[in-house]
């Protein structure tokens, strides 16, 4: 792309775009293109967004009716629909990921977010008690919530705007004040719903964004800031514990979604087809960038070398592509250095003697994607359920397959990991699939089904996995205080 084409990405405080001192590229890992200069927030520029949030929280924003805020969130939600192109084109410049998935998944619950809170946050009720006094006259107690002032939000870059939308929509339609610091890697849909949220007419401050990176970058500049109050993060178990350590100094309230290293228990008396699509979607949809992926297959015995075959049949028949296609079904990794991560443990697993079924490489295309960060869709299978393969999380379209005997045995392989996010089991035994999804050790457990999402639940991980939990009532109860009134009758 030309140098005169190049997008800026400026910072948003106070309703205004904000050039920094410092710019940053972005290359899109479809084919290694220069797509944008991103103007780094520095220490000074994240001070100014806090001050910004704050005179929002105290002012104008805050001074909001529910029904006056909720409707701007509407707004917003129509406003991303109305550039749902622009948004489309940006998060697959970004991400590599094809046209297909961000126009079915992620730009729609990008602006469904907004929609859903909204909705959600006008039927909030109370808790409330009569209580005994010894005089006899009675009190009244009741709770109320409210917002916590300034929220910041951390966000990653395997599905940006659906990610960082079920952040903000919760912690604005609670009546917070927001930062949002969008992943290095895809700064642009954040800057582009800086432009909507402006358009709808969100009052200044209300909404903010900080470009940057972790460590000494606006990351841990919001996490450090004692003008903010609670940091809700997305990404690596690694990095929520450094977020964790910067942000005890004021005792922020802290919601972490972090990593996962997924199990799917497939029993011989699944529907087949059933479990062969369903699993092929949870390892390779968004090139496996999705942390509830399944990196960790358990097959009984009895169907485990059909199921190999099939599923090895589904990963060479996937088309990779560059996002416009029509035909592509898998696109790139996020980035060059994402892929070396990928092809590592690629790697890793071959010198611990796992047979690689299919995959274990970079694709060849003869083309400009060769400069981009495509990996193959792979499949192992031989490994000790103790190896390193087994146990972390490597975030790319790939997974091993390991054979069982009995059910006690899949469930005990399953729960052996230090994560806990999500499980999946398939089985056409309806007992057997409440029993065995009671029993993983896991905070969101699928039976024949892979990611299908009410937005009321509760959505968290155990363990490594996070803590609290994101979701409908659950979010709005943590982007709010809960504070009790006692009245003496
Ligand atoms: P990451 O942890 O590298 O980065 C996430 C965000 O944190 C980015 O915005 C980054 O700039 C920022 N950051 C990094 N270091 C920081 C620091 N020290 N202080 C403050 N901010 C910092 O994660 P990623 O690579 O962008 O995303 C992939 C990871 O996210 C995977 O582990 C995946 O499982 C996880 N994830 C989890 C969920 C979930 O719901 N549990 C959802 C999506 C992704
Ligand atoms: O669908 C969601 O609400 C959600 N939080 C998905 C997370 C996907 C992780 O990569």
């Amino acid at each position: 792309m030309a140098e005169g084409n190049l997008r800026e990405l400026r910072n948003f405080v106070g309703g205004e775009f904000v050039a920094s001192g410092n710019t940053f590229e972005n290359v899109t890992p479809v084919d290694g293109t220069l797509i944008a200069l991103v103007h780094e927030a520095d220490r000074a520029i994240v001070d100014r967004a806090v001050d910004a949030a704050q005179d929002a929280y105290y002012g104008a924003w805050g001074r909001l009716t529910t029904e006056q805020r909720c409707n701007l969130l509407y707004a917003v939600a129509d406003g991303i629909e109305a550039r749902f192109d622009e948004f489309v084109d940006a998060e697959c410049a970004d991400t590599g990921k094809p046209r297909s998935l961000a126009g079915h998944l992620d730009i729609p619950r990008g602006a469904a977010n907004f929609r859903i809170f909204a909705d959600l946050i006008k039927s909030v009720g109370t808790e409330a008690y009569m209580q005994e006094t010894p005089d006899g006259r009675g009190a009244v107690n009741y709770s109320v919530r409210q917002p916590h002032g300034v929220v910041g939000v951390i966000s990653p870059w395997n599905l940006p705007l659906l990610l960082s939308t079920w952040k903000l929509a919760p912690a604005m339609a609670s009546g917070n004040a927001v930062i949002l610091k969008p992943s290095e890697e895809t700064p642009t849909t954040a800057t582009l719903l800086a432009e909507v949220m402006k358009s709808a007419g969100i009052p200044d401050g209300a909404f903010n964004v900080v470009h940057g990176f972790g460590p000494d970058s606006a990351g841990e500049f919001i996490t450090r800031h004692d003008g903010i109050h609670a940091i809700t993060f997305t990404g690596e178990t690694a990095t929520g514990r450094e977020i964790m350590k910067a942000a005890s100094g004021n005792i922020k309230a802290l919601s972490f979604e972090l990593g996962g290293k997924n199990p799917a228990i497939v029993f011989a008396d699944s529907d087949f087809d059933a479990a062969i699509d369903g699993t092929a979607r949870s390892v390779f949809a968004n090139t496996g960038q999705v942390c509830l992926s399944s990196e960790r297959v358990y097959v009984e015995r009895a169907i485990h070398a059909r199921f190999v075959d099939a599923l090895k049949a589904r990963g060479e028949a996937m088309v990779i592509g560059r996002p416009e296609d029509s035909a592509t079904q898998m696109g790139s990794l996020i980035s060059r250095e994402h892929r070396d991560k990928v092809t590592a443990y690629y790697a890793l697993a071959g010198e611990l003697g796992a047979e690689t079924v299919t995959g274990g490489g970079i694709p060849a295309f003869g083309d400009e994607r060769d400069a981009g960060a495509f990996v193959e869709p792979t499949i192992f299978t031989g490994l000790s359920e103790d190896s390193r393969v087994q146990k972390e999380e490597i975030f790319g379209p790939v997974c091993h397959i390991t054979p069982f005997d009995d059910e006690d045995e899949a469930i005990a392989m399953a729960n052996d990991t230090e994560y806990g996010l999500a499980s999946v089991v398939w089985t056409t035994d309806l007992s057997r699939g409440h029993r065995v999804s009671q029993a993983m050790e896991a905070g969101i457990n699928w039976v024949n089904c892979w990611f299908l999402r009410d937005l009321r639940t509760p959505f968290g991980g155990m363990g490594l996995s996070g803590i609290g939990r994101e979701g409908g009532q659950h979010a709005l109860n943590f982007y709010s205080e809960q504070k009790n009134i006692c009245v003496k009758l």
